[in-house]
């Protein structure tokens, strides 16, 4: 059985040396490089993570994984990290593979399925906060959720569980005003990137 407890940490600062691709990867990364600067923007990104077939990702989801894996902050994408990306969503593919199930006829994770696999990723919450992220994640109105919300959804919790972990006393409680409130929330978030409209 898959453990995805690995997945924790993984992201920022993950970059991959080149010698360690696979031919696959590289060649799709290339391909797209229009300018053969040896880096893609986010445009590029979609259309990549695309002919990986890693997924049809929808921008929201392309901007989390920029804001993720752009290592040296350059507003970028290069070898290293377009590899650390592709090996981390493979990751959470794993996941999802292990826990999804059809749902009236419609492949996806409810919310108990939601639940167990963050469980299992070490940042659980309750079976209540699971049903309320299907609510919020749930871009097909399924009731559960399809690969690219699970993965948002999945790294968003794990976004915040790290910040939570970084301020929590020892006894697993922290108390916060609204000012840390809204810092937390707002340094797990990715950093946004613009001209989001893709073709
Ligand atoms: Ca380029
Ligand atoms: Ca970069």
């Amino acid at each position: 059985m898959t453990n995805p407890s690995f997945l924790v940490g993984c992201g920022t600062g993950a970059a991959m040396d080149e010698g360690n691709l696979g031919s696959d990867i590289k060649s799709v990364f290339y391909r797209v490089d229009s300018d053969r600067n040896g880096k893609i923007d986010i445009k590029e990104l979609y259309t990549a993570l695309k002919l990986a077939n890693e997924n049809h990702f929808n921008p929201e989801t392309c901007q989390l994984l920029m804001g993720l894996f752009d290592v040296n902050k350059d507003g970028e994408i290069d070898i290293s990290e377009f590899g650390a990306m592709v090996r981390y969503i493979r990751s959470w593919r794993s996941t999802y593979t292990l826990h999804v199930t059809n749902n009236n006829h419609v492949p996806g994770i409810n919310s108990t399925q939601l639940y167990n696999t963050l469980q299992a990723c070490g940042c659980g919450v309750d079976e209540t906060m699971c049903k309320v992220l299907i609510k919020n994640f749930d871009s097909r109105n399924m009731q559960a959720l399809g690969f690219d919300d699970y993965m948002r959804c999945c790294v968003t919790v794990q976004s915040l569980h790290k910040a939570f972990t970084h301020q929590q006393s020892l006894d697993g409680t922290l108390r916060l005003n609204l000012e840390g409130l809204v810092t937390m929330v707002v340094e797990s978030r990715p950093r946004p990137v613009q001209n989001l409209t893709f073709d």
